[in-house]
């Protein structure tokens, strides 16, 4: 009889190996514990056995009750683990990752180089963080100019610093490659300033053409240009003038208001105009750091505000919006 029980519990043994599926279970239950199970009939014998071999074989077969209900009961376990996965199809495609899209600053951009690039310009690039020569002296803003003050830049030294434009760019291009030189340089500023129409950081487009015979009515032919491939070809454009540390003479330029066609409204205050740009000749004082001879060269030089042409563009009113990260308002531009 212990022999019937040892070969029991290696048969129960082997089919609970093989069972892959918590509802093969109950069957084996049924089979080996139930009424009329394999053990239960062992049992069933135990009348015939010698009344001092009843006690051991009588031990020996609840021992052999308790292992199998045990692994009954841990086999179950593993296997509702593992049924986590059924009823999962794991030969269905994945989920697809949704799709970016370029942020609508460097998608004007794009567009901005591209105008220039179509009018001859190449494109430059330099250091975010800048010293203090090529930021301000070498651009003509003296030492003790509003433009240096603590207020609006960000220094990490007093000679180290956040660039506050990128005409920083236009030096190093100046220094370092021959005559002439006709570039713009896009790219990341920063102005210790947060408001509606100020961001501590911003992007500006710079651009400066160099070369003997560059006058006043080049940088009047180029900039239309630029405005009418940009907002198109009936924008009247004004020059006023105004002041620049790098530039002289320096003019602010104001395009008719595209919102209103110059008839005036709350974009343009009524005006009928929108000030787009800052321009102006280089200042001669400007090439003596870069060692170009004043006499021989002349060039012009402007500035553009990104974030101002993409709000003109699409009518936002609030800078911040831009950089907020809001994808129900960045997927408008996608
Ligand atoms: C060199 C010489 C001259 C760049 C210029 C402006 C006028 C200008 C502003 C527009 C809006 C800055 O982003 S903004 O606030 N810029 O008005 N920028 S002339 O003149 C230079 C640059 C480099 C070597």
């Amino acid at each position: 009889m212990e022999k019937q029980l040892e070969s029991l519990k290696l048969a129960f043994s082997e089919e609970l190996n093989l069972a892959g599926a918590p509802e093969d279970l109950e069957p084996m239950r049924v089979k080996y514990l139930g009424r009329k199970g394999a053990l239960t009939g062992i049992l069933r014998q135990m009348g015939s056995l010698d009344p001092e071999e009843r006690p051991r074989i009588g031990s020996l077969s609840n021992e052999l009750k308790v292992f199998m209900e045990e692994a009954l009961a841990k086999k179950l376990e593993g296997l509702q683990t593992h049924s986590v996965f059924k009823g999962i199809d794991v030969t269905l495609p994945g989920r697809a990752p949704r799709k970016g899209s370029i942020h609508i600053i460097n998608q004007v951009v794009r567009e901005l180089e591209d105008i220039f690039l179509s009018l001859g310009f190449n494109i430059a690039s330099g250091p975010e963080v800048e010293d203090d020569y090529h930021n301000f002296e070498a651009l003509n803003i003296p030492e003790h100019h509003p433009a240096r003050d603590m207020q609006d830049t960000f220094y990490f030294t007093s000679d180290v610093l956040l660039r506050t434009h990128t005409s920083p760019v236009q030096i190093r291009v100046m220094e370092s490659s021959g005559l002439p030189v006709r570039i713009i340089a896009p790219g990341k500023v920063y102005r210790c300033d947060s408001d509606v129409s100020h961001t501590p950081m911003f992007h500006q487009i710079e651009g400066l053409w160099v070369e003997e015979g560059i006058t006043f009515r080049h940088l009047k032919g180029v900039l239309n240009e630029f405005i009418r491939k940009l907002f198109g070809p009936d924008i009247p454009l004004r020059f006023r003038p105004s002041f620049f540390p790098f530039t002289e003479p320096s003019a602010e330029v104001d395009m008719g208001c595209i919102i209103c066609k110059g008839k005036g409204c709350r974009v343009c205050k009524n005006s009928g105009w929108l000030e787009i740009l800052g321009c102006g000749m280089v200042d001669p004082e400007v090439y003596k750091y870069v060692d170009i001879d004043p006499e021989t060269v002349t060039g012009f030089a402007f500035g553009l505000g990104v974030e101002r042409v993409a709000m003109l563009k699409y009518g936002i009113d609030d800078i911040r919006m831009f950089f907020e990260n809001d994808l129900r308002f960045l997927k408008q531009f996608s």
